[in-house]
């Protein structure tokens, strides 16, 4: 018997971020996130299982990797066997659709796109919360990469209860887009997983960080209820920069904020005093995301030209897409 699905998942960026885990094996946040999912970075992947094949294979943008990433691939299709109730092994082939050499390749869209496409190679007939709990296994980011628009990643307890939902932002997100600065990087990369649990397990300002998580949570549901959009940016820019503050006051501290980094904040600042509303965020790398209002994002980018090269500023909307069967 052989059995496949191919699907593709957009990536997402969280406004209210993802910060360290309460579960390292379940992959159960210590506080819940909200993102939202965008248009122009995606996967797509084939996932194809036969009793034929002796392990499991990946093809990632027509090469075959049998890596770390290949290892951690291969641990999720075990939880896919064990719910699926199957022993057959996959060959698994998946395209980032990313601008190349903008290091913008993302576990979540990878994570969901997978999920998906096993959720149909297998006929698992899943709900939309059940992918997103097997999509969470992968990377905890992916659960959200389940949904198009305005997404929220309830921390929960346990497997069962940790998952994302959608959140109806009467498609306000039409009128929004996030512009990248993709800045190149000279210092060692520290992966998201590591920064994140060395800085729960160690960071002065952990708890602060926790204890605030909740209110800029609703603080940003109003904002969306609302349609306020300096509210939901001065709400995520505070959030951004207290999670990374927290690596900050981690022992021995760590920070992904280079030099260029600082560059994009003050123009993002320049550009608020100009007259045109702009809000940053960071994650786990040197590269700014900024939030505009779609009215406002070319005169952004005019501003960010005169220091940054065409390539490194890359727009992109946001869509209200969910993770989508294409074959
Ligand atoms: C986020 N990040 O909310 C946060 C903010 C980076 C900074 O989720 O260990 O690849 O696979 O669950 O999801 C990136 O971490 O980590 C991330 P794992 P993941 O988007």
């Amino acid at each position: 018997m052989v059995s496949s699905g191919k699907a593709r998942a957009h990536t997402n960026i969280a406004l209210i971020k993802y910060w360290g885990k309460a579960d390292e094996a379940y992959i159960i946040p210590m506080n819940n996130s909200l993102s939202v999912t965008l248009d122009r970075f995606y996967t797509e992947t084939k996932v194809t299982f036969s009793e034929e094949y002796i392990r499991d294979v990946l093809v990632l943008n027509g090469q075959t990797v049998d890596d770390s990433e290949a290892a951690k691939i291969r641990r999720f299709m075990d939880v896919v066997r064990n719910i699926a109730g199957t022993s057959m092994y996959a060959y698994i082939e998946s395209d980032n659709f990313v601008p190349t050499a903008a290091g913008l390749a993302s576990s979540a869209s990878a994570y969901a796109a997978l999920a998906a496409a096993c959720n149909e190679a297998l006929n698992l007939k899943l709900t939309g919360k059940e992918l997103s709990r097997l999509a969470r296994r992968g990377s905890g980011s992916a659960s959200r990469s389940i949904y198009g628009g305005f997404v929220e990643w309830e921390k929960g307890y346990d497997d069962a209860t940790s998952y994302s939902f959608p959140i109806d932002a009467d498609h306000w997100e039409d009128e929004l887009a996030m512009i990248f600065v993709v800045i190149n990087n000279k210092t060692k990369k520290v992966s998201s997983r590591a920064g994140m649990s060395h800085t729960r397990d160690t960071s002065r300002f952990y708890q602060y960080w926790l204890d605030h998580v909740d209110e800029d949570i609703a603080s940003v549901k109003h904002a969306i209820k609302d349609k306020d959009f300096k509210y939901l940016g001065e709400v995520i820019e505070a959030n951004g920069l207290r999670m990374h503050a927290t690596n900050l006051g981690a022992q021995p501290p760590f920070t992904y904020m280079v030099e260029d980094s600082y560059l994009v904040m003050d123009i993002v600042h320049q550009c608020r005093e100009a007259g045109y509303p702009c809000y940053f965020t960071m994650d786990a790398g040197p590269n700014v995301k900024i939030l505009v209002e779609k009215k406002n994002q070319q005169a952004v980018i005019d501003a960010l030209q005169k220091s940054f090269e065409d390539h490194q500023i890359i727009a992109s909307d946001i869509t209200r897409t969910n993770v989508e069967i294409i074959e």
